[in-house]
């Protein structure tokens, strides 16, 4: 009895510390941080894409931490011909997505990009995006300036680091 017990014990232990290694990995992968002026961009990622496949996404947050509003302007990447903000919405029971033109950041705020919403869509990939490579990002923000990023390459499917943030509903 008591040696069952002992091994409950020792089966949660290694439970415990496996869990405390794995989310210990996934922070330091979420720590990711770039600065320009006000703006800091956390955490980007993208899904690889399938052989011939011409879209891609790539997902990141934004946050201003200056007293004024700021405005994505421009989304520019080596990898793809076009990139630019899109966002994924349902409508008439479908999942439809659209080009956002200029993207408000509100002063002291945060914009999430994520799979199902806020994306940077590529199109007119050269190459499709492998799992384990990454590639340099720039956004242009209107008064931040420009900031490049490097973008890691996740595998095909991938949230991302999903389950650390809010449910939307
Ligand atoms: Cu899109």
């Amino acid at each position: 009895m008591k040696d069952t017990i002992m091994k409950k014990v020792l089966f949660l232990i290694a439970v415990l510390t496996a869990t405390t290694l794995f989310s210990s990995v996934e922070a330091s992968a979420a720590m990711k941080l770039y600065k320009v002026g006000d703006i800091a961009i956390e955490n980007p990622w993208a899904r690889a894409t399938a052989d011939r496949a011409k879209n891609g996404a790539a997902y990141l947050t934004i946050k201003n931490n200056g007293s004024t509003m700021d405005r994505l302007m421009a989304i520019q990447s080596p990898i793809a011909k076009i990139a630019s903000a899109h966002q994924s919405l349902m409508q008439d029971g479908m999942m439809k997505m659209k080009p956002i033109k200029s993207l408000n950041v509100l002063a002291g705020g945060t914009v999430l990009f994520k799979p199902g919403s806020y994306h940077i869509m590529f199109m007119g990939l050269k190459e499709p995006l492998k799992k384990g490579a990454s590639f340099p990002l720039n956004l242009v923000f209107e008064h931040a300036g420009k900031i490049t990023v490097m973008v890691p390459v996740l595998k095909i499917g991938s949230m991302g680091n999903m389950h650390k943030m809010k449910p939307k509903l």
